[in-house]
Parts: C-alpha cells; structure tokens; sequence
C-alpha cells in the first residue's frame, strides 16, 4: 500500500513539474481581449496617435497576438507602465504580455520569475547629445551630468561605462521619459543615455530635433523583446511563436500584399506557415490560419519594422543587425514545423 502511495506521489509531482497550468490564454479568451503592457508614449514604438489609437513596433506585437487569438486587432487595451512600473505589473497579472523595449536580462528573468519570449529588436545603448558641443564619442563626456530613466539597463550600464574609462559621472535619475527630455532641454543634463532606438523616439519629441545627434558608440547590448510570466508554457510559447511568424513570413515573402498568393502556394514552408498544411496553429491554442491573421492585420516583421521604426519612417532607423540572417543582419526564428 505504502508503495503504491510513493509511486502514485511521484506522478503527481513528475506531473505537476512538468504541466504549467495554461490558464492565461483561456482567460484572454474569456475576456474578449488582451490586456497588454507598453511604454507611456515612445513615437515608433507605442504611442497613441492623433485619433488616439495605439501605434507602433511595440503596439503591433499586441495586435498580432489579438489578430491570432481573436481575428481582430483591436482586441487589445494597452496599458502604459513606466520602466519602474512593468515588471511588477506583468507580475501581478494587470497586463498578460509586455511589449514595452525591455531588455533581456538574467536578472530578469530569475529574480523577478519572468520569461522573455524572443528577441525582436536588436538594441544597445547610447548617448544623446547637443551638436553644438561638438562631442564625436562618448569617451569625451567626462565630468558630464547623464539623465537617465528609473528601472533601466542604463542605471548601471552607465555607472560601469564612465568607472571603465575613468571618467567622473553626475547621474540624473527621472521617473519617466518626458521628464527626461524636459531635464536635458532645460540644461540639467549635458547628455541623455538609453538605448539607441529610443534616443531616436525622444529626440523626434524636442523643440529642435536637428539640434541634437545620437554619438556613434553603442556601449551594451539591450536585446529587446515580449515578456511573460513563468509558469504558463502554452501562453509562452503563443507569444514567442507569434514573434517568429512574423520573422518567418518576411524570410518566406509572406507579405500583406502576397497573402493571396501565399494561400494557394505549394511550398511546402509555406503552406505549413499560412496553415494550409498541418495543424500548427491547433499545437499553439489558435486557429492554423494563425498566421494569415497576423500578418493581414501587422504585415510581416519587415513590414512593421519600416512602418514604425524603418529608414522612410519619422525614427528614421536603417534596418542594420535587425536585417534578416539571409540578409546579413542576425534575425533568425525557428522554422514552423
Ligand atoms: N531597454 C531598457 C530601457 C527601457 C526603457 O524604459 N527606456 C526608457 C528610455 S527613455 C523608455 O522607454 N521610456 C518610455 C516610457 O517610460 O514611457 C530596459 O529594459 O531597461
């Protein structure tokens, strides 16, 4: 009897080690929308726009995710948390998912219990500076006073930068974004330092935007990616699997205004990918056209990193390392099958 108790024990631990309850899908369904953390306003990566609709690289993860749960983009309330703010709130379960330019940290990911999904920006860290200095590197900011952001990479980064090179630091730290810029633009701060697409994001919000350059030395690296909570493997894995959707349509040439086609071809990539083969979307707790979805309502990874962030945008960001692998850049998302 005993025996058969201790064998019946350890299956239900071996169980319980290895079945995550997959219960936050289930409750974004019950709720007819996803509740998805993003940044307080960062033009290019979620921003409100004039009609006060949500925009951006970051915003367009969330409707992704909405258009393969739902079909429908919209199904989306975005939440806008401060750097300090968002980890505590995915942890308490106010949002499902964050897609707010957070780096992927070890820390992060064991201390705080959460899980980064995947990398879908490439990032590190820069500086902002008048161009009236004339400054050319970040190696001339000495004895410089350095605003930074509240709950950043930056924090630290910067602290161990200026110790690296031996030169003498004042940190000015803000709780948000906007008081950062105001900070530096009153003359509190001769530089700001975050990572360099949002240097970009911040300097379009300036007075005079063509007054200030971002220096050519990236001094970390901030991958950037979604974030969830540990615990739940079947959310996880939607989330991280709608990020490489989006990559593998790009690589495939699955594009807003290839769709059509897309669905009819034979390759066999393909067509696991728009799901006329296979069940993979049914694997994931979505319907197989899963990526169809996405894909109408975002386009693929390119097309929203242009739209948003890209070269012709406002930001003004060439594609550079988030340019596919098999276009020289170091984009590279598991194959669907
Ligand atoms: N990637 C870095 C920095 C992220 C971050 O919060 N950057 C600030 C730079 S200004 C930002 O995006 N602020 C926008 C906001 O608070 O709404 C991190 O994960 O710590």
């Amino acid at each position: 009897m005993k025996t058969i108790l201790a064998i019946l024990a350890g299956a239900t631990l071996a169980l319980a080690a290895t079945a995550a309850p997959a219960q936050t899908l289930k409750s974004v369904k019950d709720r007819g929308e996803l509740l998805c953390g993003v940044s307080k306003g960062l033009q290019g990566f979620s921003a409100p726009d004039a009609s006060g609709k949500w925009t951006g690289f970051d915003v367009d993860v969330c409707r992704a995710l909405a258009a393969a749960i739902f079909n429908d983009p919209n199904k989306v309330s975005f939440v806008p948390l401060t750097a300090d703010e968002r980890f505590p709130a995915l942890k308490d379960g106010k949002i499902d998912v964050l897609s707010r330019n957070s780096t992927w940290t070890l820390e992060r990911e064991a201390k705080l219990g959460l899980l980064f999904t995947a990398i879908n920006y490439y990032d590190g860290q820069g500086f902002l500076v008048r161009d009236a200095r004339k400054v050319t590197s970040a190696l001339e900011l000495d004895k410089s006073k350095v605003c930074v952001q509240a709950g950043t990479t930056a924090e630290s980064t910067t602290k161990d930068y200026f110790a690296a090179n031996s030169m003498a630091l004042e940190l000015v730290t803000l709780p948000t974004s906007g008081d950062l810029v105001k900070a530096y633009e009153d003359g509190k701060c001769d530089t700001i330092t975050t990572d360099v697409s949002q240097l970009y994001a911040l300097r379009l919000t300036m007075a005079k935007p063509a007054d200030h350059i971002v220096l050519p030395d990236v001094i970390s690296k901030e991958p950037l990616g979604p974030v969830v909570r540990q615990g739940d493997d079947q959310w996880f894995n939607l989330v991280k699997w709608t990020i490489f959707a989006m990559i593998n349509a790009e690589e495939l040439g699955v594009a807003t205004n290839t769709l059509d086609a897309a669905v009819k071809s034979q390759k066999p990539e393909v067509k696991r990918l728009v799901g006329t083969e296979g069940n993979y979307g049914e694997q994931l707790g979505v319907s197989n056209d899963f990526v169809v979805r996405i894909v109408k309502a975002v386009g693929n990874y390119g097309e929203s990193f242009e739209r948003n962030v890209g070269a012709a945008s406002k930001l003004g960001i060439p594609r550079g390392i988030n340019q596919l692998w098999s276009m020289g850049g170091i984009l590279y998302a598991p194959p669907v099958r």
